[in-house]
């Protein structure tokens, strides 16, 4: 087979086990579109605009690993950014294709469309390369296997995204056949001496304590650490607390589970049982100002001991270039058990309090929603939840063995939802795919359930219609916070048109909720969105404090030089 740019592309695509990839067409990609569409090992998947494309891509990424998002230049390249941006801040590897001008108009002064009627064209590779790990502009066949293996090669190491830009006239270019993919998929190992020095520190460290307890941030499932952060919990019999932006990346039906670490809005008696340990594992932590409650509770000095991506730092040392996931299956074998935290947590821990039932005629609470939700989980369940109030009603709920949790905490852009759901849905075939939307954040991509309707997607949607920007009214209230409503149930019609399943239903009270959930359960070969209707003032306690304590740093004035 004679392999062009853009079938390399796709090879590379499929062999990195990409079985989709997420595009708009425009002019400038058609070309490099349809060497896509040549291979049948990864299928194109369209979206309504640039940035729901890359959304979609950062959800399909959680999915499965790594995914891939194709647009035009500069109308969609730079739309796309959000997004892209977003897959960076959350480590997820987002490859960027992006269709190009001819080659034969650069360095020329012909003026292009999709450009800002200047003869720069290099605008976008600039943007790109600020916001990815490795940016690469193709014009020539010859050099393109190698520039798309290193952009390729670079997001999967270092779990960020890549940028590949291809001229239109090169897409379908003659060039060389791809070699092995173990070249693009190798991670590079620990060096071996800093990794014995990086272990042995830690271990110290951790013998050294009384009542070590371990911490979970979102780092973890970058760094491919999962099962080496379970085997290290196991060998040390200790607590294991996670971040909110790592739930469920530590089963929550561990019985070393302690629960949700989120300074005062952590669950119940987990912020007691960390604040009590002596020697803190903080293993792939992002602390910023809204995961420490407006700089409340932010642990670090000489009782931490962090184990990141790529780096292990406690007082008095750093090592660098080793792999969390070698330094953890090192210190699993090197560490005593010591349950005294994991005894300590017990003696705390009282049996959660059931959460009675709402008369079905009632006004639905918030509550009785989570509580309908909650009943729904199974071993099968992702769900993904939108910033807004849906991330704090979230952390509440208790996930069996196998239910996945995704949120978008560290980029926390509202509109991420919808799309990255859809991507989430194509990248998990077989799972229960349920959101958690509120109504602000849906009004930015709700088209995007448009494509969920045309694949046919059995997507769960509850969308939380609280009349407003609720996190935002928490945090400094004003009429910027007051949104339009819309008759989000009737929107799902709107996108049916003449061929679509999708369902929109309404629920004001308990009852309607069930009903709807029966519904839905019945809707195979659709979305179904429940509009849920809640009180404005009924969000989750835990806003209102965290709210107040993200506000007071907002506002802390410029301290004198
Ligand atoms: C904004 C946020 O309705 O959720 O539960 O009512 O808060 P709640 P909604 O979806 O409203 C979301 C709203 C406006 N954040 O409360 S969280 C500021 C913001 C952001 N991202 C982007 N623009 C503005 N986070 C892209
Ligand atoms: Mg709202």
């Amino acid at each position: 087979m004679t392999y062009t740019v853009g079938s390399y592309l796709a090879a590379r695509l499929a062999q990195i086990g990409l079985k989709h990839h997420f595009a708009v067409a425009g002019d400038f990609n058609l070309a490099l579109l349809d060497q896509l569409l040549t291979n049948e090992e990864t299928e194109q998947v369209y979206c309504c605009n640039e940035l729901n494309c890359g959304y979609a891509a950062e959800g399909y990424a959680r999915a499965n690993g790594a995914a891939a998002a194709v647009v035009t230049f500069s109308v969609g390249g730079l739309s796309i950014i959000n997004a892209i941006a977003g897959a960076n801040a959350e480590n997820l590897p987002v490859i960027l294709i992006s269709g190009a001008p001819n080659t034969n108009d650069r360095a020329t002064d012909h003026l292009l469309h999709h450009t800002m009627a200047t003869s720069d064209l290099s605008y976008q590779l600039d943007i790109a390369a600020r916001i990815t790990c490795c940016a690469v502009a193709i014009t020539s066949p010859d050099k393109a296997p190698s520039q798309i293996d290193r952009a390729i090669r670079a997001a999967l190491r270092e779990s960020k995204p890549a940028y590949i830009e291809i001229a239109c006239n090169i897409a379908g270019a003659p060039c060389a056949a791809p070699g092995p993919v173990s070249s693009l998929l190798a991670q590079a190992p620990s060096d071996a001496d800093t990794l014995e020095a990086a272990v042995s520190a830690a271990a110290d460290f951790i013998k050294a304590r009384k009542k070590p307890l371990i911490l979970i941030g979102s780092k973890l499932r970058a760094a491919k650490a999962e099962p080496a952060a379970q085997a290290l919990a196991q060998a040390l019999g200790c607590p294991v607390a996670v971040m909110a932006a790592a739930k469920s990346f530590f089963p929550e039906t561990h019985p070393q589970f302690a629960g949700i670490y989120w300074g005062e809005v952590s669950s119940p008696t987990t912020r007691e049982i960390v604040d009590w340990s002596d020697g803190l594992i903080c293993i792939g932590t992002l602390f910023n100002d809204y995961s420490t409650v407006g700089w409340t509770s932010n642990p670090a000095g000489a009782n931490v001991l962090t184990l990141d991506i790529d780096h292990v730092s406690l007082a008095g040392h750093d090592f660098s270039g080793v792999r969390l996931a070698e330094v953890l299956d090192g210190l699993a074998t090197r560490v005593e058990a010591n349950p005294t935290a994991l005894n300590e947590l017990h003696r705390l821990r009282a049996a959660p309090a059931a959460v009675p039932e709402a008369p079905p005629e009632a006004k639905l609470s918030r509550t009785e929603m989570m509580r309908q939700i909650q009943g729904l989980l199974t071993g099968d369940s992702t769900v993904l939840v939108e910033t807004g109030d849906s991330w704090f009603n979230g952390m509440n709920l208790a996930l069996p063995e196998g239910a996945r949790f995704e949120i978008e905490m560290q980029w926390g852009s509202i509109g991420w939802a919808v799309p990255a759901t859809f991507g989430y849905a194509v990248g998990a075939p077989g799972r229960q795919v349920i959101a958690m939307i509120g109504d602000g954040s849906f009004q930015l991509t709700a088209q995007e359930v448009a494509q969920m309707i045309r694949r046919k997607l059995p997507i769960l949607i509850f969308l939380i219609n609280n009349r407003g920007y609720t996190i935002e009214v928490e945090i400094h209230d004003g009429p910027y916070n007051n949104i339009k409503n819309w008759d989000y149930a009737g929107l799902i019609n709107v996108f049916n048109a003449e061929d679509g399943e999708g369902l929109g239903l309404r629920a004001g009270t308990g009852g309607e909720l069930a009903e709807a959930i029966t519904r839905a359960r019945g809707n195979a070969n659709g979305p179904t969105l429940i509009e849920c209707a809640l009180d404005r003032d009924d969000c989750s306690p835990n806003l209102i404090s965290w709210g107040r304590r993200v506000a007071t740093a907002n506002a802390r004035p410029p301290q004198p030089k």
